[in-house]
């Protein structure tokens, strides 16, 4: 039974890690694991698709038609026209349909993820020239997350993104994200959550997320910030209320911010 247990969870840990983070070959969006993401990815498979779809093909059409209708051979004596009243109205008035239609979802989705709700625990995210650090302002929590090297890397810890300390954050609960910036500008993005804002220095942006599922969940810094850009991965781990209560109570010790705070005062007044 034991064994079966064992086996059993290694499967589903290593599924749920697999689950969300780039895939060789992928197209498309990683899966969504939380309410904004699927809305994003709705919005984009069922209106944005077809509509890109349909006006690609129409514009295949006419060009085809064009080529063959109006070729010389066929179409020795060349049309003079140069304006066609109707012609020009409905080819400005369509694509402003169009992208009315586009507007509507697209603007909800928008103000749905600006609305804050009320929040179980807020991190705040600093982008350094080129790791993260991270706060938990209410935890008294303070660390710095850097990517891990190829060489260093364990089995199941993808390169490039995997990184020594994780942002642990409960599963199903509202997380706000304090986002700025210590030097230029950075973007703290994670696909599966459909986030993904800038960090600007002086500044303190902010977004929020409610992750579904346990897992691992694999972002990258989205703003060009200088040579090491490609290597300031973000690492979310979501586990269970009781994994976070016990993850809390390690951290307050070995990522204690009042201590580096005393330890500044004293150097502060030698
Ligand atoms: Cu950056």
């Amino acid at each position: 039974m034991k064994k079966f247990l064992f086996i059993f969870s290694t499967i589903f840990i290593t599924q749920a890690a697999l689950a969300d983070q780039p895939k060789d070959w992928q197209l498309g969006f990683q899966n969504p694991a939380s309410d904004g993401m699927r809305d994003i990815v709705n919005f984009h498979n069922n209106l944005l698709l077809p509509i890109i779809i349909a006006i690609s093909v129409f514009v295949l059409f006419l060009m085809l038609y064009a080529c063959v209708r109006f070729r010389a051979s066929a179409n020795p004596n060349p049309s003079k026209r140069t304006h066609n009243v109707t012609v020009e109205i409905l080819w400005t008035l369509i694509p402003c349909l169009i992208l009315i239609v586009m507007a509507v979802p697209s603007f909800k989705i928008l103000y749905k993820q600006d609305t804050i709700p009320k929040a179980d625990l807020t991190i705040k995210a600093i982008g350094y020239q080129w790791y993260w650090g991270y706060e938990y302002p209410d935890e008294n929590i303070i660390f710095d997350s850097y990517m891990i090297e190829k060489k260093d890397l364990k089995a199941n810890q993808p390169r490039l993104l995997a990184v020594d300390n994780e942002v642990v954050v409960p599963v199903n609960k509202v997380v706000k994200v304090l986002i700025t910036a210590n030097d230029v500008l950075h973007a703290w993005a994670l696909p599966s959550f459909g986030v993904k804002r800038d960090a600007v220095p002086g500044r303190i942006n902010e977004t929020w997320f409610k992750a579904e599922k346990e897992g691992t969940y694999y972002g990258q810094c989205s703003e060009l910030c200088g040579i090491k850009h490609a290597f300031m991965p973000i690492t979310v781990k979501v586990v269970s209320e009781e994994d976070y209560q016990e993850w809390l109570s390690e951290a307050r010790v070995k990522f204690a911010k009042e201590e580096i705070e005393n330890d500044k005062l004293k150097l502060a007044s030698k």
